[in-house]
């Protein structure tokens, strides 16, 4: 069962999907975008503003001062051993985006530690799939297209217990939880065309299937912003549009409320707000928002005495004429406006306008407002995901510095992070986790906004600045600033630890590569920093990895169930694997009461005649095997992965002259759904393969791995 494709028919969309995902399918069934949004709105509302900026010192430009927050809204405390915002509004979220509920407690005493008042899960209803193929470019829509309202058994994410164990976990660190619902629409089928729904909802939901005229809106058009109707009544992206005034409609969603109340859940996030009717909309209107929200308050108030924090995703605007206060007498609602403006800002030269984007678009004191420098949306369609981290974290450091509004950073999946699985680290970096805990501590401050030197600085009161250099730091540098309101007096860089003395109104700060200073009189809470040569691997009987650890007073390993192992600074381990032939490496560092914990995985690969065999795949890829290997230039083969026990058998591909070509890098591809039909991937149809392969992760190999063995 081998199958070769010509390189350019097959190949480059390969290496297409290996650099970003298999998107054909999410910009066609994708719910939620705000990609099809965002281009629509300009930002004219911001750029005619005239900010009130031009009352401090001439010698630093322009500043924006005096922001207050209204404490009648928001609590504007903090308790607990981190120092965490009471309400949610007042902190900061963390998006675990795609995280499994286990993922999410593991990793909960880091959240904490990094200053996330809140950690927001991915929608937890049983999606239209759950075919756990793996990669998450393939299968992350599948959790915006829900069958039911409840919490799902079968999930990317885990069960309703797991749920409900994160949900425990993160009370004891004082963390929120923060539960996405999907309630303007279900999921379609499989031809993803217009008023089909998905045949799972009959079994999860059967009262609405079997009644689909009545409980789902019956234009089969898509939003727009044109007025009520357009964008209430109509389509998100051809998925069938509920009839949120139905009674019956409303009695499920607040069922599903209620079980993530009982499980533990403490707000929610509302996925497509913008396109549920609210009681201002004329003949359109409904009694949605009052009926569920009463509901699910009342019922936290009663019986856990406990109040619920709720956003709305309103991406740009109401849209059709329709006011942002219809939605934020109920509930906070997303500002995407300010993060998008800000990043286009940023890295751009900048003059002294670029203050009046220090504006929010709704929400005078931002205590409404729900911000983020990127959203799963922009990441997952290509907008910011090109960007680098170090950018984005800057313009998320412009916003959480700032109080009134919570902001939402958004935890990137790597390219072959698999559904379930944290991805990338930056959301415990020691400059993101200075700025939470920096927004935590000034809750109360007013803010004082300048830009100087190229750099913008958001000083609060006389506590505290957050200095973010307008362009990326290259190599660490001295920079001079006026202190405009904050007070003459030591503090420490809570990033990297450095004093800096403010004297006389002026300081002088060296900025790191992050480009980012978090400046605070209290001694700081840097995080060690772990490490390794490979953080993930394949090897034959063993391999050598060096940990380096930095910024920690001791640290330990523990490969698979052995002892704990002290060390300090660097230490090289011997890997071999456990009985699954898959080795597992914790890492712990501690820095004066600090700590910081890291698990890197390596896989055992074994040459056969012809073939690398790789222990630990099944775990991931537990569904059918193919494989497709390919070389840097786009020629590949598909080739069959034979599985036994916990190991998987890839044959290795020979070239033209049928030998075995090891000059080049391999790309080691596993997939695919449950229900994935092998024969049509034998056709070269690239619509066949856009919409039936799910990708796994990326098994990248160098030819010195895969060698073929002689034996
Ligand atoms: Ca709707």
């Amino acid at each position: 069962m081998k199958k070769y494709f010509s390189a350019i028919a097959m190949g480059i969309s390969l290496l297409v999907l290996a650099s970003c995902g298999g998107n054909n399918q999410e910009t066609t069934n994708t719910p939620d975008t705000g990609t099809t949004e965002i281009p629509v709105e300009t930002t004219t509302e911001t750029t005619t503003e005239t900010t009130t900026d031009t009352t401090l010192p001439t010698t630093t430009g322009p500043s924006i001062e005096n922001r207050t927050y209204d404490a009648s809204y928001t609590k504007g405390t903090t308790s607990g051993e981190y120092n965490l915002a009471d309400d949610v509004q007042d902190g900061t979220i963390l998006h675990a985006w795609n995280w499994s509920y286990n993922t999410i407690k593991d990793n909960m005493e880091m959240i904490a530690q990094s200053g996330y008042t809140a950690v927001q899960t991915s929608p937890v209803q049983q999606s239209k799939s759950a075919a756990k193929s793996g990669a998450w470019t393939s299968d992350w829509y599948m959790l915006y297209q829900p069958v039911s309202f409840s919490i799902a058994q079968d999930s990317y994410l885990g069960t309703k217990e797991e749920f409900a164990e994160m949900c425990e976990v993160a009370k004891t660190y004082g963390v929120k939880v923060i539960v996405d619902i999907v309630a303007n629409h279900m999921g379609n089928d499989s031809t993803g065309s217009p008023l089909t729904f998905a045949e799972a909802i009959g079994t999860y939901e059967p009262e609405i299937y079997a009644n689909t005229s009545s409980y789902f809106h019956t234009i089969a058009r898509n939003v727009s912003d044109t007025n009520a109707q357009t964008v209430t009544r109509y389509m998100l992206s051809n998925l069938p549009d509920l009839n949120t005034g139905s009674e019956y409609v409303q009695e499920r969603v607040i069922s599903l409320l209620k079980e993530c109340i009982d499980a533990g859940a403490d707000g929610f996030r509302f996925d497509a707000a913008k396109h549920i009717e609210t009681p201002d909309d004329g003949s359109y209107a409904t009694d949605f928002w009052p009926n569920i929200l009463s509901a699910a308050t009342d019922y936290a108030k009663e019986k856990y005495d406990e109040d619920l924090y709720y956003y709305g995703e309103i991406l740009n605007t109401p849209g059709g004429g329709r006011q942002y206060d219809s939605y934020t007498k109920f509930m906070s609602i997303t500002d995407n406006k300010y993060g998008s403006n800000l990043l286009a800002q940023v890295n751009a030269a900048m003059s002294n306008s670029v203050l009046r984007y220090f504006k929010y678009n709704f929400s005078e004191d931002g205590t409404k407002a729900v911000l983020w420098a990127e959203s799963h949306d922009t990441f997952a369609d290509e907008t910011t995901k090109g960007t680098d981290q170090e950018k984005m974290n800057r313009v998320y450091a412009l916003e959480a510095a700032r109080g009134g509004a919570t902001t939402l950073y958004f935890a990137r999946p790597n390219n072959n992070t698999a559904m379930g699985d944290m991805g990338t680290k930056a959301w415990k970096s020691a400059e993101v986790s200075a700025v939470n805990r920096f927004h935590n501590d000034m809750l109360k401050e007013n803010e004082t906004i300048s830009l100087q030197s190229g750099c913008l600085m958001v000083e609060r009161g006389t506590k505290g600045a957050v200095i973010v250099s307008g362009s990326p730091v290259r190599v660490e540098k001295n920079i001079t600033l006026k202190a405009l309101s904050i007070a003459d007096g030591t503090y420490y860089d809570q990033v990297t630890g450095r004093e800096v003395v403010v004297e006389n109104g002026e300081f002088t700060a060296k900025i790191s590569k992050t480009g980012i200073i978090v400046l605070e009189t209290k001694t700081p809470r840097i995080s060690p920093e772990i490490s390794a040569t490979a953080e993930i691997g394949y090897f034959y009987e063993s391999m050598d990895v060096t940990i380096n650890v930095n910024n920690s007073t001791s640290a330990s390993y523990k490969l698979n169930d052995g002892e704990k192992v002290d060390f300090t600074d660097k230490t090289t381990v011997h890997i071999t694997p456990n009985e699954l032939g898959v080795a597992t490496v914790v890492v712990e560092a501690d820095n004066d009461g600090v700590t910081s914990k890291e698990t890197f995985k390596y896989y055992q690969v074994e040459r056969k005649e012809g073939y690398v065999a790789i222990s630990g795949l099944k775990d991931i890829v537990n569904n059918n095997y193919l494989a497709w290997t390919w070389w840097g230039d786009g020629e590949g083969h598909w080739e069959e992965v034979a599985i036994d026990g916990d190991v998987a058998y890839i044959a290795i591909p020979k070239n033209n002259l049928g030998e075995y070509d090891l000059t080049k890098a391999y790309y080691l591809l596993a997939a695919f759904p449950k229900d994935f039909d092998v024969v049509s991937l034998y056709g070269t149809d690239q619509n066949v393969w856009d919409s039936k392969t799910g990708q796994t992760a990326d098994y990248k190999m160098n030819y010195d791995v895969i060698e073929v063995s002689t034996i």
